[in-house]
């Protein structure tokens, strides 16, 4: 297999995570950022999108993060990563949708409007907005995780890898609030995971007040 990605990009991170967990071999192109090659013909002819990640398995081609994600569990995973019985699936599905329809907005908002803007663009207003959206979304992420050890039941799965992709970010923002008590533990438990450490927890200073990719 090879992955075409950026280290830096949220969404690759949560493919390279789960490539780790799983300990699957694989060739990572960089791909995206100063690596650029996103309009290559050869590149669109995979992805049409010009966006990274872009997994390829032999000469199949998977784009968007969580396809990628929902792939690599069906193809590789141990079962409980994304089940087949249809109600333990969904259970998982929901937050990894609910991850990017809802907390990834608002994060990614903020992560770009606060961390990546300069401090003199920053729009303070709309930065404070997304603090608050986040923090609501993280008492909604709090009651799931109360006397749980993972996202979904006790068991780490495909629910833990979108929303847990962001949290080294999120809990070391200087804009955000400490995280509460059930994901402060859940968020512990992932630091200690080897995958997380190599592929999530990676400084990002470097992309203060950047915003080219
Ligand atoms: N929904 C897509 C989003 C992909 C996306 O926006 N990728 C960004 C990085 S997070 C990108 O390719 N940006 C251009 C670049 O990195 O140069 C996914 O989850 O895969």
């Amino acid at each position: 297999m090879k992955l075409y990605a950026r280290r830096t990009s949220s969404n690759c991170q949560k493919v390279l995570w789960l490539l780790g967990e799983l300990g699957l071999d694989y060739e990572f192109v960089a791909t995206g950022g100063d690596a650029g090659g996103l309009r290559d013909a050869g590149y669109l002819a995979l992805n049409p999108n010009g966006v990274v990640p872009t997994l390829l398995d032999g000469d199949f081609a998977v784009w968007e993060s969580h396809a990628i994600l929902r792939y690599l569990a069906a193809t590789h995973g141990p079962e409980r990563y994304w089940p087949e019985d249809p109600r333990k699936r969904s259970a998982i599905d929901r937050w990894m949708d609910w991850s990017q329809s809802q907390f990834d907005a608002s994060f990614m908002a903020l992560f770009w409007g606060y961390w990546r803007t300069p401090e003199g663009e920053r729009d303070a207003d709309a930065n404070r907005s997304q603090v608050g959206r986040c923090r609501y979304y993280m008492t909604i992420l709090d009651d799931a995780l109360e006397g749980h050890a993972c996202v979904v039941g006790d068991q780490f799965s495909l629910a833990d890898i979108p929303v847990g992709a962001l949290m080294y970010r999120y809990a070391n923002l200087d804009a955000t609030a400490a995280l509460p008590p059930n994901v402060a533990r859940w968020y512990a438990s992932l630091t200690e995971r080897e995958a997380f450490r190599a592929h999530v927890m990676l400084p990002f200073d470097d992309l203060k007040g950047r915003l080219a990719p």
